[in-house]
């Protein structure tokens, strides 16, 4: 029901501020009746200023930021303190006229204003029902409107800034040609079999050929790219190791900025793998840290080292602990060598109990970064030498090209198929009908990635994983 007002606490409990936001033909009216632009006590009409009621004031300004009371209308009872905006439609996030309303954080104040604005006629919105009347006003399609989402809860820079780039229609500019290039092909069919005699006046290998160039390459990129980007949906994992007592869990803790692991003067301290998620270079890692390793007769250790390698062989990437102050030794090359890991960054740890510079190292190209634990000193250089390590794994350019989510390639997977069949069809005998039809069929399956003529069920699956008030 597009012709009923909604409303929604549109942010997370506990903020400083809050927002609660109303979707609707209601919402001017509802705002007239609970904002008053003075403190309603000191006027006679608490609904008029100087500059006149607030609504004239939106009217001239629309889109402004407000300052004024949220009033209960007849008693006049204060709720909040706000400022106010009102976004008339259709140029509005929902395409509808929309109001927000910008409050103190908790939820005691945000809920009786949301309360109150119910009360004079809005209704509770559900999950995603913002983005889900932007989708049905034509404000956006649905794979932007599912892009709001993966941004919502995207926890990394990379996936936010894949998510942003779909929100402004990124799969739509790719897929722009290939819908052109396959409804121009159909339309010279459906031409042809409307008004056409004979199949030899028209060159159905040549639409083929078009399709073989124009459609499918595109197509088959754009589900690459994202199985790509699939298959390793998971944090990438790095591994702290090294010998006892180097200073793997200080550093660890130093990383994450809490004190997660026993750090103790004593070498053998760390037994079990520690493991802590966190963000680190822009990207969601997994940090682990690990018993030192060495030979021992301690049987507890051993299962400690048996640990360490077992982490070492599943991680992404290794950072390999020595301690600068004495230098690398044969024991850490002999553990180096025993990791055998393809990304391996050097940290050379300890260098406040060194008088001069840190003596580099160079070890098959593998980055070295001198830090501190304990002052901290190099921390950022060595997040950001991880970082560009795991990056290396991306081809450049790509990380932040359209890449599509599952659903979207389910159908662009279906368009691939018919299209190739169409393909296929224009190769041999040149069955116009069975041709046509798998394009008409392929090119279905193209908009459905935009919503159109997505049924209901899809569209409720879909923004029923949204939280209220997006
Ligand atoms: N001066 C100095 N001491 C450090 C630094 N990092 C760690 N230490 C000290 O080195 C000792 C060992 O630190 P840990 O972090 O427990 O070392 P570890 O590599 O985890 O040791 P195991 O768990 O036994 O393998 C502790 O006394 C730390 O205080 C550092 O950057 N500078
Ligand atoms: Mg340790």
């Amino acid at each position: 029901m597009l012709h009923d007002t909604i409303a929604a606490i549109a942010t997370p409990t506990g903020g400083g501020i809050g927002i609660v936001r109303i979707s609707g033909p209601q919402s001017s009216a509802i705002l007239r009746s609970v904002f008053s632009a003075s403190k309603p006590d000191s006027f006679k009409n608490p609904a008029h200023t100087a500059h006149g009621t607030p609504l004239e004031f939106w009217r001239k300004s629309p889109c402004r930021l407000r300052r004024g009371w949220i009033t209960e209308p007849g008693t006049h009872r204060i709720l909040d303190e706000v400022l106010a905006v009102f976004m008339p439609g259709p140029c509005s996030y929902t395409g509808e006229d929309v109001v927000e309303i910008q409050g103190h954080g908790g939820i005691s104040s945000l809920g009786s204003v949301l309360a109150l604005v119910i009360q004079m006629g809005a209704r509770l919105a559900q999950p995603g029902e913002f983005t889900r009347r932007a989708f049905l006003n034509g404000r956006m399609d649905l794979s932007q409107a599912e892009s709001v989402l993966e941004l919502v809860e995207s926890r990394e820079a990379t996936s936010a800034a894949q998510a942003l780039d779909r929100l402004g229609g990124s799969i739509k500019l790719h897929l722009g040609p290939v819908f052109s290039a396959a409804r121009d092909a159909l339309a010279e069919m459906e031409a042809f079999l409307d008004f056409g005699e004979d199949v030899q006046d028209m060159d159905i290998p040549r639409i083929a050929l078009r399709l073989r160039e124009n459609v499918l390459p595109q197509i088959r990129r754009l589900i690459l790219r994202s199985r790509k980007f699939a298959l390793s949906p998971k944090a990438p994992r790095i591994v702290v190791a090294g010998r006892p007592n180097v200073g793997k869990s200080s550093l660890v803790n130093a990383l994450l900025g809490e004190e997660r692991c026993i750090v103790h003067s004593s070498p053998g301290t760390t037994r079990d793998t520690v493991r802590a998620e966190c963000v680190f270079s822009g990207a969601h890692v997994e940090m682990e840290d690990t018993a030192g390793i060495r030979v021992t007769e301690d049987p507890v250790e051993q299962q400690g080292v048996s640990r360490a390698l077992a982490s070492i062989s599943r991680a992404d990437l290794v950072v390999f602990v020595y301690d600068a102050s004495t230098g690398l030794l044969p024991e850490d090359l002999e553990i180096l060598g025993q990791v055998e890991h393809p990304s391996v960054v050097l940290a050379a740890n300890k260098t406040d109990l060194l008088s001069g510079a840190p003596t580099p190292v160079s070890l098959s190209s593998r980055p070295w970064v001198p830090v501190s634990a304990k002052t901290r000193r190099g921390l950022d250089a060595l997040e950001s030498r991880v970082g560009e390590r795991l990056k290396a794994d991306i081809p450049s350019g790509e990380e932040e090209t359209c890449v599509v989510n599952l659903r979207q390639r389910g159908h662009l997977e279906a368009a691939l198929a018919f299209f190739e069949g169409a393909a296929i069809e224009g190769e041999g005998e040149g069955r116009v009908e069975l041709m046509a039809e798998d394009m008409r069929e392929g090119i279905r399956e193209l908009q459905k990635i935009f919503g159109e003529g997505t049924d209901m069920g899809i569209l409720d699956a879909i923004f029923g994983r949204f939280c209220i008030g997006k």
